[in-house]
């Protein structure tokens, strides 16, 4: 059975990527709701309402695992799909592996954190670090213009260093010891993150971080595919096709992919 992988849009495919890095004889089924991306600015109704749709479909692909690799989508829909979901398959988010590995590796330090308006704004992430009562002090910011700016293909490049050290300087980022790129998009920017930091700050690419969440988890319960000759056949399913979008499918996948 596949593992399920959704997502607002195409930039889940950094974390479809790390995925399959990591786990390389697992199947993927990845669907983008690229009808209607971006889910950075919907309401948390809205949002509920498009994952459960999602979730439908991947359950008719059979997948033993159904990611949320949105971090937006995480934030909002992630305990209504569980619920929804129920035992039919597991569900697993961007956001836990994250807290689990700041509560690991950053108790009693100052941790910072860059997404979307509604990754920020749901508060979820700092909710659940503060629940790990381990002294973390999150900063958060919310960081919009990244998102589209990736898309529109500036990252490695003056623009993109001049808004992401526009963003970064916040006083409301201050201090920190580690940043969270908290959204999709943003492993696309990791080096220039990091250069604007110059080694002081740990950048924690998330997708990496639940690529290794999920092995670990299918690996405890006994849920991973058997190592076979060929390599799986993933498959990329969009809700609205353009061939712009398949052709951005090279800048998060690392490769163009073909979009049904
Ligand atoms: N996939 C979204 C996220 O990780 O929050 C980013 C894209 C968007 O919907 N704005």
């Amino acid at each position: 059975r596949p593992i399920g992988v959704f997502d607002s849009g195409i930039g889940g495919l950094t974390v479809a990527r790390a995925v399959s890095r990591v786990l390389p004889h697992e199947r993927l089924v990845y669907f983008g709701d690229t009808a209607h991306l971006p889910y950075g600015d919907k309401s948390t109704a809205a949002i509920q309402a498009y994952a459960v749709k999602i979730c439908d479909l991947l359950l008719r692909q059979q997948c033993k695992v159904i990611l949320i690799a949105c971090n937006s989508a995480s934030a909002a829909a992630y305990e209504l799909v569980r619920e929804y979901v129920g035992s039919k398959a597991q569900v697993l988010n961007v956001i836990d592996p994250i807290v689990a590995h700041i509560g690991q590796h950053y108790a009693g330090r100052v941790v910072g954190l860059i997404g979307t308006k509604q990754t920020v704004n749901s508060n979820v992430y700092k909710k659940k670090v503060d629940d790990l009562d381990a002294g973390v002090d999150l900063r958060s910011l919310a960081t919009p213009l990244l998102a589209p700016m990736i898309e529109e293909g500036f990252f490695n490049d003056t623009i993109a260093g001049n808004v992401i050290e526009t963003y970064l300087s916040n006083p409301a980022l201050e201090g920190v010891e580690a940043l969270v790129l908290a959204c999709t998009h943003y492993p696309l920017i990791k080096e220039q993150i990091a250069a604007y930091y110059q080694g002081r700050t740990e950048v924690l690419d998330a997708s990496d971080v639940v690529a290794q969440h999920v092995r670990q988890y299918l690996e405890s319960r006994q849920l991973l595919a058997p190592a076979g000759a060929v390599p799986p056949r993933h498959h990329f399913y969009v809700s609205d096709f353009t061939r712009s979008f398949e052709e951005s499918t090279r800048i998060f996948f690392g490769q163009e992919v073909n979009l049904e």
